[in-house]
């Protein structure tokens, strides 16, 4: 039987604030300032945006909708330490990373709305967003194929000597599906230059993260594949930025892939169809948000006097206007024309789905709001 050294990152924590607000001198990316707040700014953001959206759904304006709250320091890290040529491949947590990239929050809106100024064409559920302009695929709703297509874009990389990154991301759950075994085998014996991702928020819907596996942590699995593995607080965004940094970097320099597991812990319902009280145990909840990754990222802006109160005021209300105007822009569009649904497939629609389009058109068009999944 092998035993594992003390020191290897697959079983520690790595992590860089300290709960007074100050960090590890060591560990610390010693970022500038406008880095620091542009990474609060996005946290912040999507925490409010995440708020509204679920209001959103309560009121019966959208069809559903999956908040990332707690969760957001991964994302966000991930954005500020890619370039922009490097591809994600997100599950449900991740939109935020295409918005921080600089994705127009009104088209990333259009989505969760699924009408006509969304790219996708309203033909995937909410919270399901893309955007080739910042390199950033949809997530097909299915637990796992984004692992193996990570890997697999990043190999084509590879084989065409393109400096691209690709990062895939997975829950705890994902990591029982059959797709996270392929994509780190591939991703090992073939040394591409990926970074795949699992955010460990504790939770597969109702099953806890520890029915998913038996290994000491999930970031072990690493070895058993020949990757780099890494594990990281994950409600700390300066930790997440170094170790996904450094990653990127790596697999852009050597080509060789790295899977991190992120420590988290999703403090909302798995999304709006998800009523978590009928799971957990609200003392386990309230012990996650004493960690909450704002409120730790924000005690460490003051000690560096990069916030205040005033500053941090300032910055929810521009964000909530930001927010606000974009809604009443983008709530009164139109539905995509029904005929879009048969366009896209075939160079010409066939005769039968022309006739039941015609059919279908025959009738008055539903309501718009879509999707109630998961
Ligand atoms: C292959 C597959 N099986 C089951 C589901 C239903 N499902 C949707 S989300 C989810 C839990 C996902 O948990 P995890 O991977 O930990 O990610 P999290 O949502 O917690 O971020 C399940 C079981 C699915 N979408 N796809």
């Amino acid at each position: 039987m092998t035993t594992v050294p003390d020191n290897d990152p697959t079983l520690g924590l790595f992590s860089v604030l300290r709960d007074d607000g100050s960090s590890d001198p060591q560990a610390d990316p010693f970022l500038d300032d406008p880095t620091l707040l542009g990474m609060y700014r996005e946290m912040l953001r999507i925490r409010i945006l995440d708020e509204r959206m679920l209001a959103r759904q309560r009121q019966g304006r959208i069809g559903f909708y999956g908040t990332v709250t707690g969760q957001e320091a991964t994302p966000i890290a991930t954005a500020f330490a890619t370039r922009p040529e490097d591809w994600i491949f997100p599950a449900l947590r991740e939109n935020a990373i295409m918005l921080a990239r600089g994705f127009p929050l009104e088209k990333w809106l259009a989505q969760v709305y699924g009408n006509s100024a969304d790219v996708l064409k309203g033909r995937q559920m909410p919270s399901h967003m893309s955007g080739r302009a910042v390199n950033q695929v949809s997530w097909g709703s299915c637990l796992g194929p984004q692992l193996p297509q990570a890997v697999g874009a990043a190999w084509a990389a590879k084989l065409k000597k393109d400096p691209v990154v690709t990062v895939g991301f997975i829950g705890d759950g994902a990591t029982s599906e059959p797709d996270f075994h392929s994509a780190m085998t591939f991703a090992g014996v073939y040394k591409v230059p990926c970074v795949l991702i699992c955010q460990n928020n504790h939770w597969a819907i109702s099953v806890p993260s520890s029915r998913q596996t038996s290994s000491k942590t999930f970031a072990i699995k690493a070895h058993a594949y020949g990757v780099r593995g890494a594990r990281v607080d994950g409600n700390d965004v300066l930790a997440l930025y170094r170790t996904i940094k450094e990653a990127v970097e790596h697999a852009r320099t050597t080509s060789e892939p790295t899977f991190i597991e992120a420590v988290t812990y999703r403090i909302g319902a798995h999304s709006s169809s998800d009523d978590p009280t009928r799971y957990r145990q609200e003392s386990e909840v309230e012990a996650w948000r004493l960690r909450d990754p704002l409120v730790r990222y924000e005690r460490y802006l003051r000690r560096a006097e990069l916030l205040d109160d005033a500053l941090k005021a300032s910055m929810s209300a521009a964000i909530e206007e930001q927010i606000a105007t974009a809604v009443r822009a983008v709530e009164p569009i139109a539905p995509p024309p029904r005929s879009s649904m048969v366009e896209d497939v075939y160079a010409t629609v066939p005769r039968h789905l022309r006739e039941q389009l015609a059919e279908m058109e025959a009738h008055p068009a539903p309501p718009s709001a879509h999707g109630a999944g998961h």
